[in-house]
């Protein structure tokens, strides 16, 4: 496999101005024809044009109306190579086949469950038609459709709808013009049995927008949520940054099986059900934030990705990581920021993180690639969207939106690199930080380290703070990054201390603006070691470090166990509050796996029990900040702040927590579920999933009790649930111990919901990722269920990356978890290669394992390299994960 580099990127030879395709739908196969404008870069050149173009039958090209002959161009297995194109401005028409019904890979033009559906990016267009296939290639497009009418009734591609009509033989046809030029990725078309919620949506300029979001028709009724998102998100885009939706016509398409969570096709975004679909009876909270969130995502790539997209496809991040940071700060709009801020934390720590320390670490902006679809990574999306936030917190909310301002008046159609967005956001602001560029190219996760002292006598008190950044592959050393440190100081009482002037680089600097007092400052870190002493401060302060975490980083302080308990009473920043507990927690879950690796007695600390009371019986709390505060650091955080991940310690650890403090604060828990029970109906606002949170957490620490009466009330909970948030949370909690109430109750939600594919997924999904031991041969049963289809990924997503999830099973010590694993992967690569590939990302860290496990899993890995016809997204992932 050929590997692909940024510093090898030219400039095409040609570039496209306007793309005519046909597409006559067949069942058994469809010939596409495409009429491209081209004309060369460099007037009067006349190159060779090169097309990529993947498992397609080529059946005509011509040229200006003239059909080439065989030698006139070169056919491999991915390109077509015309070789004497006219020089200047011509027309180029290609017809070929393709067949949709027997593509799984499900990229580029696929037909499942009756339908046709498009997925193109990045590198699926070339699987429809040959094309220069890259996104710098921006183009105007129509889109011809023809097809059965009774089959297919619903024909939909990019822009807008200028014609259709009915033809002979029971077929129709529509023809689709998008005034937009885009690259091939965003090209879409869907052909099927659908129907649509449809709706308005009336712009701040006063344009009527015509909405429509289209599913089976038995869906339709589930649509209410996802077209609320879609106003409120539309509505948001105008408020916040300005932006305006630009056609008379919005429509999202929910398709049953695709590999990703949903597409931002130009004016026609293609979901997967998942985040589409909801009611309070088959969707939980969590799917109808993921909902809120996803749709706003794909909405507002239609200015940061669609109207400016990317140069190639190593700017990824351009797009993604900008586009993450805004349905983050959407969600948080919606909803409560401060959860929303833990939540998005609390992915970095438990998969990002452990990413980036791991033989797939690479920089926001990747350095080379040999499949694209592997780099759809928690670094390019999440810590992308850091890399964002910290423009935000450097420049300000003006500046930041100066910057974006700017972004969009310089770049509107074109395709660009994330050092265009630097410049913008550099030039609106006039600042001059081009060291903070390194955050582009560096892999790892800087280790900042802070101690502080105070000087009575002074009246000062110093932070001494230094970075470290890890090597990572291809890249063993690095350089100091610019890091925005956000820093407030807690007086004896806990209130934030103002913050008037601090000394740096020798000289002194004023922190207050107007007159008016500044509890927070923002260190702008730049070098490998530097200090900031604050002056004018009269007694000794507890710092609150990084508040809202303002730059994506691993922190080491001397704050004392004291200090932090002061912390998670005290702190005005509600994310550093919840942040002192989760330290704590990291602190008590390593030395009692440390005690358990040593044979000794597990004891829980008592000031932790204390705490964790004081909080849970803090009245005065948001119920969802109570509820992520009383939940312990996920296994990815622990385990990769460990030197030999330790899978058996973690979970003997946090089942004795767990159990601790269930027994020591059960009547507290009992009191917790009983005062946030509701019999009203169902209503999605913080306020109500903050309760149902709280209780859902409550309910869990009860069920791991396994007495009669705590068994009984949750079996209760469960009888009783009116939706799903309830009822799957009580199933979670009954399904954490075996036995037959376990088994009855699986049963039972099977039989209730087995004619709901998104539900009968979370089913599956809750049994995958069970610690229950040997739970790999009930896995392997679920294999053969009727509902199971290796197919579709979301069943592949619940199934197997659910089982990887497991701490007990995937890394069972006998090596029946990675041997079940990596022969699915096998089986899974001959259909669909890129979700293969993100099985094989579950071994990627076996370095990170004790020996025996290491020897289990590279075992797995060679296996997987050896065979025969690997694809090359499974090599990609298997062949680094082996350097
Ligand atoms: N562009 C791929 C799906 C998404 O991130 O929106
Ligand atoms: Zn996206």
């Amino acid at each position: 496999p050929r590997e692909i580099f940024l510093k090898d990127y030219k400039m095409p030879d040609y570039y496209f101005d306007t793309v005519d395709l046909k597409f006559p739908l067949g069942e058994e196969c469809t010939i596409v024809s495409s009429k491209i404008t081209v004309f060369p870069r460099i007037e009067g050149s006349s190159p060779p044009l090169v097309l990529d173009g993947q498992d397609l039958k080529l059946i005509s090209i011509q040229l200006n109306g003239k059909a080439l002959k065989e030698n006139d161009y070169d056919l491999g297995p991915r390109r077509l190579t015309i070789h004497s194109p006219p020089s200047g401005k011509f027309i180029l028409e290609i017809v070929n086949e393709i067949h949709p019904q027997k593509n799984t890979s499900l990229k580029g033009f696929y037909k499942s469950s009756g339908n046709f559906c498009t997925h193109c990016e990045a590198e699926g267009f070339r699987k429809i038609t040959f094309y220069q296939d890259r996104p710098d290639i921006m183009a105007k497009y129509t889109c011809h459709i023809e097809a059965d009418k009774s089959l297919y009734p619903v024909l939909l591609s990019n822009g807008n709808l200028i014609e259709q009509g009915d033809l002979e033989n029971g077929k129709h046809y529509a023809i689709w013009e998008d005034p937009y030029k885009k690259p091939s990725y965003l090209f879409a078309l869907v052909a099927g049995q659908l129907q649509s919620r449809d709706d308005t949506f009336i712009t701040c300029s006063g344009r009527n927008v015509a909405l429509r979001i289209w599913t089976p028709a038995e869906d339709v009724p589930k649509t209410v949520h996802a077209m609320y998102s879609l106003k409120a998100a539309m509505k948001w885009d105008e408020d916040v940054f300005g932006l305006e939706y630009d056609l008379d016509l919005f429509n999202i398409v929910a398709f049953p099986d695709a590999n990703m969570g949903a597409m931002e096709n130009k004016s026609l975004n293609i979901f997967n059900p998942k985040v589409v679909l909801a009611s309070p009876e088959t969707a939980t909270d969590a799917d109808y934030s993921a909902i809120l969130d996803v749709i706003g995502h794909e909405y507002f790539h239609n200015w940061t990705g669609n109207r400016v997209t990317c140069r190639d496809w190593f700017q990824l991040s351009l797009k993604e990581g900008l586009t993450v940071f805004r349905n983050q700060e959407f969600s948080s709009d919606m909803g409560s920021r401060t959860v929303i801020r833990i939540a998005d934390v609390s992915k970095l720590r438990n998969d990002q993180f452990p990413q980036d320390a791991g033989p797939m670490a690479h920089p926001v902006r990747p350095h080379s690639y040999i499949k694209m679809d592997n780099f759809y990574t928690v670094q390019v999306y999440h810590k992308g969207a850091e890399v964002v936030r910290m423009y935000k917190t450097l420049l300000g909310s003006q500046g930041f939106r100066k910057g974006m301002d700017l972004y969009f008046k310089r770049h509107d159609g074109q395709a660009v690199t994330c050092e265009d967005f630097f410049a913008a956001m550099r030039d609106a602001n006039d600042v001059d930080f081009a060291h903070f560029l390194l955050w582009y190219s560096q892999a790892g996760t800087p280790i900042i380290k802070v101690n502080s002292s105070y000087n009575p006598e002074a009246h000062t008190f110093s932070l001494k703070i230094s970075q470290e950044i890890p090597p990572t592959p291809g890249q063993p050393v690095k350089e100091s990054m610019f890091i925005p440190l956000a820093v407030g100081l807690l007086d004896s009482k806990g209130k934030d201390i103002p913050l008037s002037t601090i000394y740096h680089g020798g000289t002194l600097q004023s922190i207050s603006r107007d007159g008016q007092p500044v509890y927070t400052t923002v260190f702008r870190f730049t070098k490998k070691e530097e200090e900031f002493v604050f002056s004018d401060v009269f007694e000794r302060p507890v710092p609150s470090l990084l508040r809202g975490y303002s730059a994506p980083v691993r922190l080491e302080s001397d704050l004392t166990d004291s200090d932090l308990f002061f912390l998670l009473a005290n702190d005005s920043d509600e994310f550093n509050r919840w942040e002192a507990g989760q330290i704590l927690a990291r602190k008590l879950m390593l030395s009692l796996v440390d005690d358990f690796q040593h044979n000794k007695p597990l004891v829980l600390n008592k000031k932790f029990m204390d705490g964790f009371k004081s909080i849970l019986s803090d009245s005065s709390l948001d119920k969802e900040f109570v509820a992520k505060a009383i939940t312990l650091p996920g296994d990815g955080e622990v385990m990769d702040m460990m030197e030999v991940a330790d899978p058996d310690a973690v979970h003997a650890v946090r089942t004795f927590i767990w159990k601790q403090l269930a027994s020591e604060l059960r009547a507290e828990f009992l009191s917790t579920l009983k005062d946030n029970r509701s019999s009203e109906e169902y209503v999605f606002d913080h306020p109500n999933m903050a309760r149902r949170a709280l209780k859902n957490i409550a309910l869990a620490y009860l069920a791991c009790l396994e007495d009669p009466e705590t068994a009984n009330i949750v079996l209760h909970e469960y009888n009783t649930a009116t939706n799903m948030t309830e009822q799957f949370a009580a199933l979670a909690a009954i399904s954490q111990n075996p036995g037959k109430t376990r088994d009855d109750v699986l049963a039972d939600f099977y039989g209730k919901w087995q004619h709901d594919h998104l539900v009968v997924n979370k089913w599956f999904a809750l049994q995958a990722v069970s610690d229950i031991p040997g739970n790999v041969e009930n896995v392997k049963k679920l294999l053969t269920h009727p509902a199971f289809d290796m197919r579709s990924p979301n069943k592949v997503y619940s199934l197997i990356r659910g089982f990887c999830g497991s701490l007990v099973n995937f890394h069972a010590k006998d090596g029946s978890g990675y041997k079940f694993v990596g022969e699915i992967v096998l089986q899974l690569d001959k259909i669909n290669p890129q979700v293969a590939s993100q099985m094989v990302s579950a071994f990627s860290r076996w370095k990170h394992y004790d020996e025996n496990r290491q020897k289990l899993a590279k075992a797995q890995l060679e296996l997987i390299m050896s065979a025969n016809g690997l694809s090359e997204d499974v090599y990609e992932i298997a062949s680094k994960s082996l350097a």
